[in-house]
C-alpha cells in the first residue's frame, strides 16, 4: 500500500492534494491510500464537503510504509519516524528542506503556487482524466494557496491550471467560490487562542535557531481587535513552551494586501534588521506581505546568521 500525505498542520493543498494523489496513483495501478497527519481545517472541511469528498484518514507513523510526500520536502514538517519510510515520490512547490532517501525516487518540484497545479500536471502527463468534484477540490486549493492570485507566488501557470480545473468542474464563477472559502477560513469566533494561532503553523531551524510562524488569512483584519492581545500572550507562552528563538503569527488581510505580524522574540534586533521595521506593543505592520515563503522566511533566515 502507497500512502499518500502532506504536511504537520495540513492546509487545503496538503489535504486535497494527497486525495488527487492516490486518486492519481490509483488510477496508474498503484494502491494507493490518502492519510493526513493532523487535524483538517475549518477551511478543508468547507472544501470536502462541498465537493462530496472523503476526509484522509489520520496516520502519524510511517516506518516501513511506502510514502508520496505531497506539499513538503524536509524532516520537520513529516512524520516524526520519516527517516525509516520508504519515500517513493515528491510533489511540491517549497525550497528543498534536506531529505535523504535510499532508493531513487520520482520527484516533482516546481516553484509555483500550489502543489495542486502540479498535480494536475502529473495528471496531464499521464492522461489520466479528473472526475468533476475532485477539480473543484483541486481548484479550491489554488485559490487558496495563492490567496486568490494575488499572493506573490501566484504564476501563470496557477491562473491557467486552475482554469482548466474549474472547467472540468463545470464552475463558472470560481473567485465568488475563493471568497466563500476565504469567510470559512475567518471565522474566528469562539475558537481558542491556541487554536488559531496553530491553525496553520510551520516551524524553522534558522542558523539553530528555533522559529514558529503561523499565518491567519482573512478578509478583515478588524475580526482580531478583541482578541489580538490574547493571541500575542498566547505567542509569548507557545514560545516559551517550545523553547523556540522566536515564534510569529501573521493577521494576513487579503483585501488590504498586509500582514500584522504579532511577535514574540529573543532575538527582537534579528526581527527589526530582517524587515527594517520597528516593533511596537509585540507587533508590525508589513504593507503587500501575503505570501510566508516568499516575504517572510527568505527575509528572516538570512537576518540570523
Ligand atoms: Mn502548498
Amino acid at each position: 500500500m502507497l500512502y499518500t500525505c502532506g504536511h504537520k498542520t495540513p492546509d487545503s493543498d496538503s489535504i486535497i492534494g494527497a486525495i488527487a494523489m492516490a486518486y492519481l496513483q490509483n488510477q496508474l495501478g498503484v494502491e494507493a491510500k490518502a492519510v493526513r497527519q493532523g487535524q483538517i481545517n475549518p477551511e478543508s472541511k468547507y472544501i470536502l464537503e462541498k465537493f462530496d469528498l472523503e476526509a484522509p484518514e489520520l496516520k502519524t507513523s510511517f516506518a516501513g510504509d511506502d510514502l508520496f510526500m505531497v506539499d513538503y520536502n524536509n524532516y520537520t514538517e513529516g512524520p516524526d519516524d520519516l527517516k525509516d519510510a520508504n519515500i517513493v515520490g515528491i510533489v511540491d512547490h517549497h525550497k528543498l528542506g534536506g531529505i535523504v532517501t535510499s532508493s531513487p525516487l520520482e520527484v516533482w518540484i516546481r516553484p509555483v503556487g500550489c502543489s495542486n497545479t502540479i498535480i494536475k500536471e502529473m495528471f496531464d502527463y499521464h492522461n489520466i482524466q479528473i472526475p468533476q468534484n475532485l477539480a473543484g477540490a483541486m481548484m479550491c486549493a489554488i485559490l487558496s494557496d495563492t490567496v486568490i492570485f494575488k499572493s506573490p507566488t501566484c504564476t501563470k501557470i496557477d491562473t491557467k491550471i486552475c482554469k482548466e480545473l474549474a472547467t472540468i468542474a463545470g464552475i463558472e464563477d470560481f473567485k465568488s467560490i475563493g471568497m466563500e472559502m476565504f469567510k470559512v477560513k475567518s471565522a474566528v469566533d469562539g475558537v481558542s487562542a491556541r487554536e488559531l494561532v496553530l491553525r496553520d503553523f510551520k516551524n524553522f531551524d534558522m542558523y539553530g535557531k528555533k522559529v514558529g510562524i503561523g499565518q491567519l488569512e482573512v478578509v478583515d483584519l478588524s475580526i482580531f481587535d478583541e482578541k489580538k492581545d490574547e493571541l500575542i500572550a498566547d505567542i509569548k507562552a507557545l514560545k516559551k513552551e517550545e523553547g523556540a528563538d522566536t515564534i510569529l503569527l501573521l493577521l494576513t488581510d487579503i483585501m488590504a494586501m498586509g500582514s500584522q505580524i504579532l511577535v514574540a522574540t529573543d532575538s527582537l534586533d534579528v526581527i527589526e534588521k530582517a524587515w527594517d521595521i520597528k516593533v511596537e506593543n509585540d507587533q508590525f505592520w508589513l504593507k503587500g506581505c501575503l505570501s510566508r515563503k516568499k516575504q517572510i522566511v527568505p527575509f528572516l533566515e538570512p537576518a540570523y546568521k
